[in-house]
């Protein structure tokens, strides 16, 4: 598959309320099977998913899809006949799949939230360093292909087997840069959720989202989520290469907080998302009546469960009422809600939103920090004028 350029599409901007003052960002529509993004980097692309497209439905469609890459060696075209997915390692014989014999495995499918561990870095308080994402960089689609079981299963994973690491076919710029490489504990890659994916929304992956195939780890941050997957190894030890030992680790604290300047605490691997819930049909400044019934809606997400209840405040976290939840599309989704109110008091009102999703784990009023700008997930609050 070659790509086409996108069609013709006036640029604008967007201003990003982040702490430090407002970033303006151009939106381009200039990057192949993409629509408009918020651009942050182009080479290699940081693309974030404009907010009001999180209004529209719980799927986020392909060409809006937040975009990540960490080397700028990406190839531009995949050729599906020659393409190969090679399984090896401590297995009984290795695999070198073409995309025909990868369609002929039973098909697997399943809604899944793919969030950036750094996605809301921007809002971070101290600012970190890093990808100033605001709260794009996160998306929810429908996978479809195989499990990474069947894969290992017909490869035969030897006893003595811990973990499985995975590459994709971007490459880093200088030779002696790390390659991009993640891996799992070997039940987790075999616990018949974790997806090897050809399809997203009923399409084709976008090239910049991995085509032909991308690992889908659900309930997990997408630094697991392997785009352009063509190397699947399993390891007798563990996995001491770059990025999965040293970076995308989290203090090993409760939640991956501590103080701006600790120091002394130990680092592991980033893993499983935490709840968070986002209203998206209104923006911070929106302009209220006094005593009008309005409607808030918007998106919530378990992180690795799913959504058991979503409460809404419109007077700073004073009272909470629980939300109407929209169409279960399984755990691992985006679930929409819904609740009207209205505002009794003019002035300044500060409307709030909080997921606590089926494992009991609920979203916390005080923001964490951590020096990686990593796994954000405090009460978003968005003040408006009621007038
Ligand atoms: N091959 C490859 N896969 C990758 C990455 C990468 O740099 N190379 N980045 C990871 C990170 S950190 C993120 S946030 C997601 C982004 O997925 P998306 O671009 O499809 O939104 O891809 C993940 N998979
Ligand atoms: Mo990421």
């Amino acid at each position: 598959m070659a790509l086409v350029a996108a069609p013709a599409m006036a640029d604008t901007t967007v201003d990003l309320p982040f702490v430090g003052g407002q970033a303006k960002r151009l939106v381009t529509g200039a990057f192949p099977q993409k629509g408009a993004l918020i651009l942050q980097r182009t080479r290699p692309p940081l693309l974030e998913t404009p907010f009001d497209v999180f209004d529209h439905s719980v799927f986020t469609p392909n060409d809006q899809f937040f975009v990540r890459w960490h080397w700028a060696i990406i190839p531009t075209e995949v050729d599906v006949a020659s393409f190969r997915l090679t399984v090896r390692g401590h297995v009984n014989q290795t695999l070198t799949l073409s995309l025909n014999d990868i369609l002929a495995l039973p098909q697997a499918e399943l809604v899944a939230v793919n969030q950036c561990s750094g996605n809301s870095r921007g809002y971070f308080q101290p600012p970190v360093p890093g990808a100033q994402w605001s709260n794009g960089a996160m998306g929810n689609a429908r996978w479809t292909g195989v499990l990474l079981k069947d894969v290992l299963d017909r490869a035969g994973v030897k006893a003595g087997a811990i973990q499985v690491r995975f590459s994709g076919m971007d490459e880093p710029v200088v030779p002696d840069a790390p390659d991009y490489m993640k891996s799992l504990a070997i039940d987790h890659a075999r616990d018949g959720e974790v997806m090897i994916a050809y399809a997203m929304n009923g399409q084709q992956l976008p090239l910049l989202n991995g085509f032909p195939l991308r690992l889908i780890v659900p309930g997990w941050y997408s630094t697991y989520w392997v785009k352009m997957l063509s190397d699947i190894e399993v390891l007798d030890q563990l996995d001491t290469q770059f990025w999965t030992k040293t970076a995308y680790t989290i203090p090993d604290t409760p939640g991956g907080n501590v103080r701006p300047g600790e120091t002394g605490f130990n680092l592991v691997p980033i893993s499983r998302m935490l709840p968070r819930s986002f209203i998206t049909n209104i923006k911070e400044g929106d302009a209220f009546e006094i005593g009008t019934s309005a409607v808030a809606r918007g998106i919530a997400f378990g992180g690795d469960a799913g959504v058991s209840r979503v409460d809404f405040s419109s007077d700073g976290g004073t009272d909470w009422r629980e939300a109407e939840l929209g169409t279960d599309h399984g755990k691992y989704s985006f679930r929409q809600w819904q609740i009207r109110f209205t505002l009794p008091a003019r002035g300044k009102q500060v409307l709030m939103v909080r997921c606590t999703s089926s494992s009991g784990e609920v979203q916390g009023d005080t923001p964490i920090w951590n020096p990686s700008g990593f796994m954000r997930n405090v009460i978003e609050r968005t003040a408006v004028v009621v007038a």
